[in-house]
């Protein structure tokens, strides 16, 4: 089945909303050979992901994908079969008119942000009806069976294992990118939001007694490091050692690069959205900066996803990483949490094997989407 899609994405900040849209987009055309338009009202974020596109192109076609800029002043367009708004951005009031009165009919989601909480299964695909009569489907992705699933590339997995079974590639990879690994040291790449709990955890793998080299690409945390560092400044290529951690920080890669930094280390500490389900796609070990909400309902998502996670996990491996989750998103003292994890190394790094191979089992997302669009038909 062939059909016109278009994605909205209003770049709130961070890289989140362009980083799933443009990963959704992409896969739509390549696996399901679907027509996409993505509508982006900030291109500067998508460069980042992408460096070839242009930021200040009206229209660019980016692997198979139309890309348009979304500007205020809408100018008139025939709506696709299927109208994403992603993360229940605003569509212009004359696209939502002109979808309305559309021969064909269109079908209109919106994509919800990614949570493990109950209540999302129960939501997921409910319709809602909206001024002008058209009727707006709720589209939840998830982590079980009675939600929309989870972005995951075909044969992603089996790239991903390959790769990690192919020593030369991945030394060749971490050494495009300037990273020299010595033998024995332990690899952990670092993307999150400030985090004043930072120092403690540095001062815990710096005192340890495993060396560590700790990767981390250009962003927000690099101030908090700065500071732990002492240095007057820390830019691309930055190397230092204190104790037995290496700090490396590395250039912001782009979206398929950052899956192979991702497969490269032992332990991945991400955020957001679409870095969190990266890591677990990675198979490895991994800690959640989760994005902050206002009055804290960021952690029932956290809580939720942790019920789930460690489900299956024997009750002290379980314990360590819960404590280390929480500690990091409470921006609290990291150190005695650490030393937990690592004496619970081995248990967690089968159970993210055993995860993300369970998880992979389930429909993905975008296969989620075709499905709904040809039921909905
Ligand atoms: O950037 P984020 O913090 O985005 C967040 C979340 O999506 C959150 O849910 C949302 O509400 C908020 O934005 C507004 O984290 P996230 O989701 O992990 O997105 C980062 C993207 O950047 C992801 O697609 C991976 C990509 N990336 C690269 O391509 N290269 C890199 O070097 C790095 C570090 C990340």
């Amino acid at each position: 089945m062939h059909a016109s899609w278009e994605i909205f994405c209003s770049v709130v900040d961070n890289y989140g909303d362009i980083g799933v849209t443009w990963r959704l987009a992409r896969q739509l055309v390549a696996e399901y050979g679907q027509s996409v338009r993505l509508w982006v009202d900030d291109p500067s974020a998508l460069v980042r992901l992408c460096p070839e596109a242009d930021e200040n192109a009206v229209r660019q076609w980016q692997q198979g994908v139309d890309i348009r800029r979304w500007t205020a002043d809408w100018q008139p367009v025939e709506p696709a079969d299927v109208v994403i708004e992603a993360f229940a951005c605003q569509l212009p009031a004359a696209h939502v008119a002109a979808m309305a009165a559309r021969q064909r009919k269109v079908l209109w989601l919106n994509l919800e942000y990614l949570s493990a909480e109950e209540w999302v299964g129960d939501c997921h695909g409910l319709p809602s009806l909206q001024p002008g009569g058209m009727q707006k489907f709720f589209f939840f992705p998830g982590f079980t069976e009675k939600t929309g699933g989870l972005l995951r590339e075909r044969g992603l997995i089996e790239r991903r294992r390959a790769f990690q079974a192919d020593e030369p590639a991945r030394a060749d990879f971490l050494r495009s990118l300037g990273v020299e690994v010595l033998p024995g040291e332990r690899l952990i790449s670092l993307f999150a939001y400030e985090n004043a709990g930072l120092p403690s955890w540095l001062t815990a793998l710096a005192d340890g007694s495993q060396s560590t080299r700790l990767l981390v690409p250009e962003g927000r945390i690099l101030g908090d490091l700065q500071r732990w560092l002492a240095v007057p400044a820390l830019q691309v290529g930055s190397e230092c050692r204190r104790g037995a951690l290496t700090i490396q920080v590395l250039p912001f890669v782009r979206q398929d690069d950052y899956d192979r930094l991702l497969w490269c280390c032992d332990f991945n500490a991400v955020r957001g959205e679409d870095s969190f389900l990266r890591a677990q796609w990675a198979g490895r070990p991994l800690l959640w900066h989760i994005y902050p909400q206002e009055e804290g309902a960021h952690w029932d998502k956290l809580d939720a996803f942790l019920a789930l996670y460690l489900a299956d996990l024997p009750p002290q491996a379980a314990h360590a990483l819960r404590s280390l989750w929480r500690a990091w998103n409470e921006e609290g003292e990291m150190g005695s949490a650490w030393e937990a994890v690592t004496e619970q190394w081995q248990e967690l790094r089968g159970h993210a094997e055993r995860w993300c191979a369970r998880q992979a089992t389930r429909p993905d997302l975008a296969a989620g989407l075709v499905q709904f669009y040809t039921d909905w038909l």
